[in-house]
């Protein structure tokens, strides 16, 4: 053999056994952590996710979906340490549950941040969304796209509320963001923290008034039911949700697999948002109509009620503003103004 064919022979042996190795370390499985199961938006982003990366990786990538953070026994602020160690392999987590562990995800919990859509979209879009990034990637994570829980709306079983004096002495549930426990005390209310997984019980029996979550959960997971007849729309805060996948489980892949990961994830992303938002975003109603006629009275407070609810939770707002960093909340206030 001439030598120059014999090291291109011995190149093109190093390429099979590479290929072969990297063929091995993939594992058969995958596992995808969501808090809601697939019949929310949230959990159909998961669906949709995994969908895609089969498609895109000739079958290559297989994922499992865990929902309801079974993963983590349901402690959904655990999500994000169980992700860095490897116990999920890849989640779409809401801002609020891994607030805990990254403490700029408090950002978009900071209440009357953000006042519209477009403001939403300015940071998750924008300047904000990629320094948030990369925070994560400092966390050993890699975060691949933006989707959305959405605004977050109040509901209770006691009376309407337009004002903080009505919330005054109510047992809200909150999530697990010491934020919200600060937030409805300023309010006047008496919050207790508490995972998803207990806060439909805790409705059902009465232990809790109120809870805040966006329309799309609260018709999902039929709140009226568990007696929320009293809903306010008060688009305190909205929660972004982000596509992640474990580090090393990244860096197993092929150069080739993680794009078609990261392309997956972008699409699914994006139709997430589109779902999230239809029927309660713009002109589109169709969520509220739905509630109404499930019997529940809807408050919408005009501007001055709402000025009331701002100006209480303005110094939590400051607080936290030091917590999550001036300079980002800074950023955030700028790209919003200008959005
Ligand atoms: O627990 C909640 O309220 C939920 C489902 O919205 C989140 O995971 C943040």
């Amino acid at each position: 053999m001439q030598r120059r064919s014999f090291v291109a022979a011995v190149a093109a042996a190093c390429v099979l056994v590479s290929g072969a190795a990297q063929a091995q370390s993939y594992r058969s499985e995958y596992r995808l952590s969501t808090t809601l199961g697939t019949a929310f938006t949230w959990g159909q982003a998961g669906e949709r996710w995994i969908e895609l990366v089969k498609e895109k990786t000739q079958g290559r990538i297989n994922i499992k979906i865990y929902s309801g953070n079974s993963l983590v026994g349901g402690d959904q602020t655990r999500e994000f340490t169980a992700i860095r160690q490897g116990v999920i392999d890849m989640s779409i987590g809401s801002t609020i549950n891994w607030s805990p562990q990254v403490k700029e995800l408090n950002l978009f919990s900071l209440p009357f941040l953000m006042p519209d859509y477009k403001a939403i979209d300015s940071l998750t879009q924008g300047e904000v969304g990629k320094d948030l990034f990369a925070i994560l990637e400092k966390r050993e994570v890699v975060p691949l796209a933006w989707g959305e829980n959405g605004f977050r709306e109040m509901s209770n079983s006691k009376r309407p509320i337009a004002s903080p004096a009505d919330m005054k002495g109510m047992k809200f549930r909150v999530v697990g963001s010491p934020l919200y426990n600060e937030t409805f005390s300023a309010l006047g209310a008496n919050p207790t923290q508490m995972s998803w997984a207990d806060a439909q019980p805790a409705l059902a029996s009465g232990a809790v008034d109120g809870q805040e979550n966006p329309l799309s959960v609260f018709v999902a997971a039929k709140l009226s039911t568990v007696g929320q007849k009293y809903l306010t729309l008060w688009h305190y805060v909205a929660d972004p949700l982000i596509f992640v996948v474990n580090k090393q489980v990244w860096a197993s892949w092929t150069p080739a697999d993680r794009e078609a990961v990261r392309q997956a994830a972008l699409q699914a992303a994006r139709e997430n948002v589109e779902k999230s938002r239809k029927g309660i975003a713009g002109n589109d109603n169709a969520v509220l109509k739905q509630i109404e006629a499930a019997g529940v009275t809807v408050t919408n407070p005009t501007n001055e009620q709402r000025a009331a609810f701002v100006q209480a939770t303005r110094p939590v707002y400051e607080k936290w503003t030091k917590t999550i960093g001036v300079d980002l909340v800074k950023k955030a206030e700028t790209s919003i103004a200008k959005r």
